[in-house]
């Protein structure tokens, strides 16, 4: 990526991350200890009979030092999420570079590295737009290893099963994107990792 700045009449500089030819804009790398609650620095919970457990991986990961490890029991019933970005109830979930200084008109896609184990679990990839509304893009654990999951905003939907009482249902995918999260769907149980999380102009 590359920084463009210039000075404003009033004296201030406008900063705006755009992409050099062919290049991405990391979002997320998971390196910062990965822990729950108030303060965490991941937003996750389950209901409805289901359980997570999440962490962060140093045995597998494909970049830096550390992945998001994700162990989930998803239930017929039950729910769950694991959520970074802004505007969560975790304190401390902020990606590496603030959404309003991304040119978002110039991204085609967000892509991230998921560790599959072949157990046929569907995937929920959702992200939250600044509207509020939640758009959920679905993945398959139909391979084994490291593979980058390539989520082009034209295969995003609005979420029908449930939406945040503050969401504007506008059915627009309104911009800057806020926060994503995961979600194993049920019936499910297993163990995946996520990391790498970027921006492509591609
Ligand atoms: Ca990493
Ligand atoms: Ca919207």
């Amino acid at each position: 990526m590359k920084r463009l700045c210039a000075f404003l009449m009033t004296g201030f500089v406008l900063c705006v991350v755009t992409f050099a030819q062919g290049s991405t804009i990391l979002l997320d790398d998971f390196e910062n200890m990965l822990i729950g609650g108030p303060t965490g620095t991941v937003d996750f919970g389950a209901g409805g009979g289901s359980s997570i457990e999440v962490s962060g991986a140093r045995d597998i990961k494909y970049s830096g030092s550390q992945s998001l490890k994700i162990k989930y029991d998803a239930v017929s019933d039950g729910y769950m999420w694991v959520a970074r970005g802004f505007g969560l109830d975790s304190k401390n979930t902020d990606w590496l570079i603030k959404p309003a200084s991304i040119d978002w008109l110039k991204v085609k896609a967000i892509t991230f590295y998921m560790y599959g184990s072949d157990t046929k679990t569907m995937i929920a990839f959702d992200i939250k737009d600044n509207g509020n509304e939640m758009w959920r893009f679905m993945v398959e654990d139909n391979f084994k290893g490291w593979k980058q999951i390539i989520c082009p905003f034209g295969g995003f939907f609005a979420r029908g099963d449930w939406q945040p009482d503050s969401a504007d249902k506008n059915a627009v995918l309104d911009f800057p994107v806020k926060s994503f999260q995961f979600e194993p769907r049920p019936q499910a149980k297993g163990v995946l990792y996520f990391d790498k999380v970027e921006l492509t102009g591609q």
